[in-house]
């Protein structure tokens, strides 16, 4: 389904060129490391798919977020490529409001969904640690009357509903750094194309400018989409990979 988001629009780093401006840029290096590899290594490419939305890090530098506030696109990231281990984190969230957790007008519970593909062999799968920064609604059943298991309703709830903040602010400045402790956190679930409503092409022609792909002619390799425990409740999560 098409999920309306609130019009957040943003930009793709590496299509205005940012990326060779950035701390990580190619441009002046030069090194005997360097010259051994190829271009191939020095640069790793990459494609993001999340449903609605990503911001993606590379070892706490911020690379690239998702073109539009939208389900069923993916995007092309490109980054310098790093020596050793380099830590891979990923914010991703579902269109959910903040207050009910719900959307399309309060009238249904979203779902969400992370897929990522890099040049390097870095694929999004159970290895990825997760945390859940925003969970709801917790109160389905009174949030949705007479419903057991809610996605859409007519109509919008009869009474509030109740969502869960885990302590973001805390971490917000330091989940995505390399040397962020995330022992605790959980690891990754893997979902099938079937859970997370794959197989929706998008209508890309009109945007065509904002470098967004149909994730239907990507090649995932070994990638898995990815969340938390619940596509349904888990509304905002957090991930992170070490790449050794
Ligand atoms: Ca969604
Ligand atoms: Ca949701």
């Amino acid at each position: 389904m098409k999920h309306r988001g609130p019009g957040v629009l943003a930009i793709v780093l590496l299509a205005s060129g940012a990326l060779f401006s950035s701390s990580r840029s190619l441009v002046g290096r030069s090194s005997a490391h360097d010259a051994e590899q190829s271009p191939e290594d020095r640069i790793v490419t990459g494609t993001i798919y999340a449903d609605n939305f990503y911001v993606f890090y590379l070892n706490g530098e911020k690379i690239a977020e998702d073109a539009r506030f939208l389900p069923h696109e993916a995007t092309r990231v490109a980054f310098a490529n790093v020596s050793g281990s380099a830590v891979y984190a990923v914010l991703a969230r579902d269109n959910a409001d903040p207050v009910t957790g719900l959307e399309y007008g309060d009238r249904c519970v979203g779902d969400g969904g992370l897929r990522a593909v890099f040049s390097d062999g870095t694929v999004t799968n159970a290895d990825w640690k997760c945390k859940t920064y925003m969970y709801g609604p917790t109160n389905v059943d009174e949030c949705f009357r007479n419903s057991s298991v809610p996605t859409c309703k007519g109509e919008p709830p009869q009474s509030g509903c109740i969502v869960e903040y885990h302590g973001y602010e805390d971490i917000k400045d330091s989940w995505y750094l390399p040397e962020f402790d995330d022992t605790d956190w959980l690891p990754a679930r893997e979902f099938t194309a079937e859970e997370v409503g794959w197989g929706v092409s998008p209508s890309l022609d009109e945007h065509k400018h904002l470098g967004l792909l149909d994730p239907q002619t990507v090649d995932w390799g070994q990638s898995r989409f990815i969340w938390r425990e619940s596509l349904l409740y888990d509304n905002i999560v957090l991930c992170r990979y070490r790449r050794m």
